[in-house]
This record gives C-alpha cells, sequence and structure tokens, in this order.
C-alpha cells in the first residue's frame, strides 16, 4: 500500500508519478529486496576467506538440544565476538565518515586562516575565542589571523594525535572525564582509535566482546567529542553560529520558472560558495538570458541543514526523496559531496533532463558528471557547477514537470550557545531557566531525537509518532538530521506547535520562551551541539553531576547508516540511554544484547535499547526519564498541583 510507504504527501505524490514515469526508486528495491535476516542481526562474518561464516540465532529451544550449543565460525570465534566485531565495525566507518568530513574542514579552516583560499573568511570571531581558550590557545593580544592559525593547527593535529587525550575531552563533566580516563577509553587520536579498532576487529586478534565493545566506545567518543566537534565548531566559526531562521522544506519549495539546483550531502564548504555564486549578477544574468527567472537554490540531506541553518535556504526534502526531487523533472543539477547520496540518483537522472554533479574526489558516481571541488578556485568552481545548471534549464522544455504544492514554514538554527541566549538572556545568558523548569516538573525531561529515514519503515512516521509522544508528555525535544527534517514538514518546528502537541508544563514555557518544543540543531555532525547542551545542563546545577544523572534520552527511530551507529555508542559512552528503531545489527547474539541493553549501564552509565514501535519507544524514553527524576528526588515535583481559584477559596475554608 502506498500510504506504508510513507506519511508525506508530496512523497506519495511523487512515488505515483515514479511509478507512471516507470522510475524505480529505493521504496521499489526495498520490495524487491529482503533484507538477509543472518545479516540483519549481525551473525554473519566475512573477515577471512576461511569464512563467511553464518552463526544465525537458533529459532527454537528445540534446534538446540534443550542445551546451548556454542554457535562458532570456523575459526573458533564465537557469535557474540562475530557480533560485537560487526558491530564495532560500523563505529569504526560511522566514526570515520564524520571525522573525515571534519579533516576537510580543518584543513578549509588553516588554508583560509592563512589567507590561502578565495571566498571564504572568519566570521565568527566571539567562537573563535571560546573555542581558542578550550584549546588552551592564549588570546591575549594576538591577532584574530594568529590565533585561528594556531586553532587550525591544534584541530588537524588531532586526528593524527599519537598520546594523550583530544581536547575537547575536557568539556565534558569532570566526572564523565575521569570516568572515561579509569575506564580506558578516553580517545587518544581520532584516526588512531579507527585504525586501532580495524585492528582489533581483524581475524583472530580481540576475541573479547566486552573488550571489542570499550574500543567501540573510545573510537565514538573520538567521533562525538572528536571529529563531530571539530566539524560543528570549525564551520561555526568560517560560516557563522547559527541562530533561528525562518526556513522552508519538501519539494513544493522547488520553483517551475527557475534554475533548480539541489545541493546533496554532508559537508557545507562548497555549498557556502554556491549560495555566495548564485547571487552574483553575471550569474543570475546568465540564468535569465537562457529564459529562466533566477536561480533557486534547495538542500537535500544535511548540506541542506548547513545552509538552511545559516542562510534560511530552502529543503526539497530529506533521505528518502533525493530521487524523488529529481522525479519532479524540475532539477536542472543536483550537486553531491559526500554521504548518504544513492547510486541510483544517476539512474533516475537519466529518466529526465536532471545532470547529476559530484564534486569530491571522495565521491564519485558513474553516470554523473564530475566537476571538481578545489578550495584554492572555490569561487570559480561554484560559478561553473552553476552555469552548467543554467545550461541544463532549457532542455527541461517540452518535459513535464510536476512540483507538489507541499511546502511548510519552519524556525531552525538553534545552536547550544543559541539556546543559552534564548532562555537567559543577552545580559545572563543561562541554562538555568531550562534547569528550573525540569526541577519544577514543567519539563519533564530532555530528548534527542535525530537519524535517518529508513525505507524499511514508513517514511518519517516513526520520527513523528515518537516525537508527538514525548512531547505531549513535557519532554522537551532536540534533533538533527533527517529526523529535524521529518519534523519540518510535519509543522512541528513552529512555535504555535507548543499549543497543538505539547503538554500543559511544556507548552507554557515554550509559549513564554517564544520557541517550538523541538529545537532544530542541524546537521548529523551537529549531534555534538546536544552533548554541549546536556554538559552546559549539568554545569549549570541541580540536576546531578554527570549527563548520566539528566532526566534525558537520545533515540534514531529510523536509522540506518554506520554513522547512526558510531553517533549512537557515544551517547551511550556519555552516558546517555538511547533507542534505536527499525532493526538492531547484535540482535543474533544473547551475550551482545545483554551487554548492550543492559550492563552496559553499570560501565558507563547510559545503554542502548532496541524497540520498532515508535511508541512504546517514547514510552521506555519517559520511563528512563522519570527513573531520573526519582533518582535526583525530583518525582515529587511533577506531583505537584496547581491551585485555580476554587481550589484556593477551599483551602482557605479549611
Ligand atoms: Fe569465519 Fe573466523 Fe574467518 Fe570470520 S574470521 S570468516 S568467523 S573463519
Ligand atoms: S543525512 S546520515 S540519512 S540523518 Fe545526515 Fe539523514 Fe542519516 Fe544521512
Amino acid at each position: 500500500m502506498a500510504e506504508e510507504k510513507s506519511v508525506d504527501k508530496a512523497t506519495l505524490e511523487m512515488l505515483a508519478k515514479a511509478k507512471a514515469d516507470k522510475v524505480s526508486t529505493v521504496f521499489d528495491r526495498a520490495e524487491e529486496m529482503k533484507p538477509c535476516p543472518i545479516g540483519a542481526e549481525g551473525s554473519c562474518c566475512k573477515n577471512c576467506s576461511m569464512g563467511p561464516c553464518r552463526v544465525p540465532a537458533p529459532k527454537k529451544k528445540a534446534e538446540t538440544g534443550g542445551e546451548k550449543a556454542k554457535r562458532r565460525g570456523v575459526c573458533g570465534a564465537t557469535a557474540e565476538t562475530i557480533s560485537a566485531r560487526n558491530f564495532v565495525r560500523m563505529i569504526a566507518a560511522g566514526t570515520s565518515a564524520h571525522s573525515d568530513h571534519a579533516r576537510g574542514v580543518a584543513e578549509l579552516f588553516l588554508a583560509t586562516a592563512r589567507g590561502e583560499v578565495p571566498g571564504y573568511a572568519i566570521k565568527d570571531e566571539q567562537k573563535l575565542y571560546q573555542v581558542a581558550l578550550d584549546l588552551g590557545i592564549e588570546i591575549g593580544d594576538r591577532s584574530v589571523k594568529e590565533i585561528a592559525i594556531e586553532v587550525g593547527e591544534k584541530c588537524l593535529a588531532e586526528f593524527g594525535r599519537q598520546h594523550g587525550e583530544l581536547h575537547f575531552v575536557k568539556r565534558a563533566p569532570l566526572k564523565r572525564q575521569e570516568l572515561w580516563r579509569k575506564l580506558g577509553i578516553a580517545p587518544r587520536g581520532i584516526d588512531r582509535e579507527v585504525v586501532e579498532l580495524m585492528h582489533r576487529t581483524h581475524m583472530g586478534v580481540d576475541q573479547d566482546y566486552h573488550n571489542l565493545l570499550l574500543q567501540g566506545s573510545r573510537c565514538a567518543l573520538a567521533d562525538g567529542w572528536g571529529g563531530s566537534m571539530i566539524s560543528t565548531e570549525l564551520q561555526d566559526i568560517l560560516f557563522g553560529n547559527p541562530v533561528p531562521i525562518l526556513g522552508k522544506i519538501n519539494l513544493g519549495v522547488l520553483k517551475e520558472d527557475q534554475v533548480n539546483v539541489v545541493m546533496h550531502g554532508h559537508e557545507p564548504l562548497l555549498p557556502e560558495l554556491l549560495v555566495v555564486a548564485s547571487q552574483d549578477p553575471e550569474i543570475q544574468a546568465y540564468a535569465k538570458s537562457k529564459g529562466a527567472k533566477g536561480i533557486n537554490l534547495a538542500g537535500m540531506c544535511c548540506s541542506a541543514n548547513e545552509v538552511l541553518m545559516r542562510h534560511g535556504i530552502p529543503v526539497a526534502g530529506n533521505f528518502l526523496q533525493q530521487e524523488l526531487a529529481i522525479v519532479t523533472g524540475a532539477v536542472d543539477a543536483m550537486v553531491v559531496d559526500v554521504q548518504c547520496e544513492m547510486q541510483s540518483l544517476a539512474d533516475v537522472a537519466k529518466c529526465y533532463h536532471t545532470k547529476v554533479v559530484t564534486t569530491n574526489p571522495r565521491a564519485k558516481m558513474q553516470g554523473a558528471t564530475h566537476i571538481e571541488f578545489d578550495e584554492h578556485h572555490g569561487p570559480e568552481v561554484a560559478k561553473k557547477i552553476l552555469r552548467a545548471a543554467i545550461d541544463n534549464f532549457p532542455n527541461r522544455k517540452g518535459k513535464v514537470v510536476q512540483i507538489p504544492a507541499e511546502s511548510q514554514e519552519m524556525i531552525v538554527g538553534f545552536s547550544h550557545e543559541t539556546i543559552n541566549y534564548l532562555l537567559g538572556g543577552l545580559f545572563r545568558s543561562s541554562y538555568r531557566p531550562l534547569n528550573d523548569n525540569i526541577i519544577n516538573g514543567r519539563i519533564r525531561g530532555v530528548a534527542g531525537v535525530v537519524g535517518c529515514n529508513n525505507c524499511r519503515t514508513t517514511h518519517d512516521s516513526a520520527h513523528l509518532t515518537m516525537i508527538k509522544e514525548l512531547i505531549k508528555n513535557d519532554v522537551i525535544v532536540l534533533t538533527t538530521g533527517c529526523s529535524a527534517m521529518a519534523c519540518g514538514k510535519a509543522g512541528l518546528l513552529t512555535p504555535e506547535a507548543a499549543s497543538r502537541y505539547c503538554g500543559a508544563g511544556l507548552a507554557e514555557v515554550c509559549e513564554a520562551v517564544g520557541i517550538p518544543p523541538i529545537l532544530h540543531m542541524g546537521a548529523c555532525v551537529d549531534n555534538s551541539r546536544i552533548l554541549m547542551a546536556a554538559t552546559a545542563v549539568v554545569k549549570d546545577g541541580g540536576l546531578g553531576d554527570d549527563i548520566s544523572d539528566l532526566p534525558a534520552a537520545g533515540a534514531a527511530p529510523e536509522w540506518m547508516s554506520e554513522k547512526a551507529i558510531a553517533i549512537g555508542q557515544y551517547f551511550v559512552a556519555s552516558g546517555v540511554f538511547t533507542v534505536f528503531g527499525t532493526t538492531f545489527p547484535i540482535t543474533g547474539s544473547e551475550e551482545m544484547c545483554k551487554l548492550l541493553f543492559e550492563e552496559m549501564e553499570e560501565v558507563v552509565g547510559g545503554k542502548w535499547a532496541f524497540e520498532p514501535d515508535p511508541e512504546k519507544a517514547a514510552q521506555l524514553m519517559i520511563a528512563h526519564i522519570d527513573k531520573k527524576r526519582k533518582a535526583l528526588g525530583l518525582d515529587k515535583a511533577r506531583e505537584r498541583v496547581l491551585y485555580d481559584m476554587a481550589m484556593r477559596r477551599e483551602l482557605d475554608a479549611v
């Protein structure tokens, strides 16, 4: 049934068009190819050529002959070792993706500081000073250039660091830092943690699943408090720290009479220049010379989140809508950088006039046009790409263009610094009002709901069901990535959503501050902003002395990428209870389930849960939040009764 594919009308309309146009999409291929059940539960090893070895979980007790036989690969590796190796390799891949993104940003940052790249500048000096202080860099009367060069060099050195700890580890609550040190999981260098994890999971190395998970945590922490955090911080300094801004989302942002350029991927380095180039009078005139009224830039996936938050550039859609943007027939160029770009884009584009342009030497695609991004000639490359899109506009003539009507306004751009300012005001910016409202019970707790779409579950549905359940129960939600986009499309990122969907306490706070109950904090790498927000809440006091004490939980109800597993593990290792939906890649091993879903909490204060039903998953999060409230002695506060006049009179009469 079409309705089972998505809850988004624009998506359903384009799926019908794709069907009529005989175009195969990810939704069709998901129906044609069922997932391998052994791989899905993490019970397949192909780490050497004596395998692949499959050690699926026995279906019934009877199959084991009553006794629990140890399932092993040819080399003797147990099911839990195989499961753990697969799981931590996902962490290594996810960490690599975020961190290689970060390395590119750090290199560009340094080149910008040295004045070597045209088109880029240090935009946010305030944030530069803050980051410099956190890196132990002297400010004194040094110039912005000197400080920025040292910031760039120090951040770049974090990737190849061999000893000691990543600088941003010191941003975490003290108790958390001590715990990481005690467990030996405070991350050293980012590359080192990934390489060590790949080594340990090679055939015949680390065969203790507990030990593997410790290094998995160390690697994930090198992502959250390393690679991802470096990306966020340096991007903010280069392109500006996001502040609340009005945006628009869904396929309806495409324009029939303009050159539509969709920027898709994760790295904002080129999109930032495309934004500038699209406003260039020469480029505008060129577009008009080809019969277009102008250039309409739109985003897709996390490149979209980046330019949305800083420039208000509209968003065409989230992960599962990438092919469908092309199906509209209105996209003149889809410009991709890295991550989450389906190879099918090139095939879908063949059925329309769209040009798919790859721009990164690390991410080429057969059938696409490659125009390489070179930061030393950035503005020229950006113009070249836009000219290619403009040249393609006339090829749209005579073809069917069908742009869905759906587009929705939203307020986005809540960096943790902005939340601080909004809550406390310019003269006493602080998280105090948030803490106070958690303590007095108006806000029950905080949830980070993030992550992808997954074609194995109804598009956007789990995000929306979970988030509505949370805010109805007075849990304020921080969101990023494709989850944030699902919220935007459903109209949840507006202040009006508070009175419509929230419990009375949360609605009251949102209305007083003038914020939506769900705060869009950015792209996938910006989950590091959630870590910083959680730390700020701890530091403000009254809610324990570690992230694991907070009435807070995390979730990725429609996750699909290895990056999501890395994010989940750094949340867990930072002390957060984290629930994932769809499938979970270790369910083939009882031992691994016990470790991740139970025992891990005793070790790092956070643990995983797997619950595909988003309503039940939200209830698990709320139960955890209530457990933490109780431990903090705040359960009484929630039971408070607001007296109306009649009740007061009754009291007086007693
Ligand atoms: Fe099989 Fe062991 Fe080789 Fe994995 S490493 S494929 S379990 S023999
Ligand atoms: S884009 S990683 S599908 S959130 Fe960051 Fe969306 Fe997941 Fe890609």
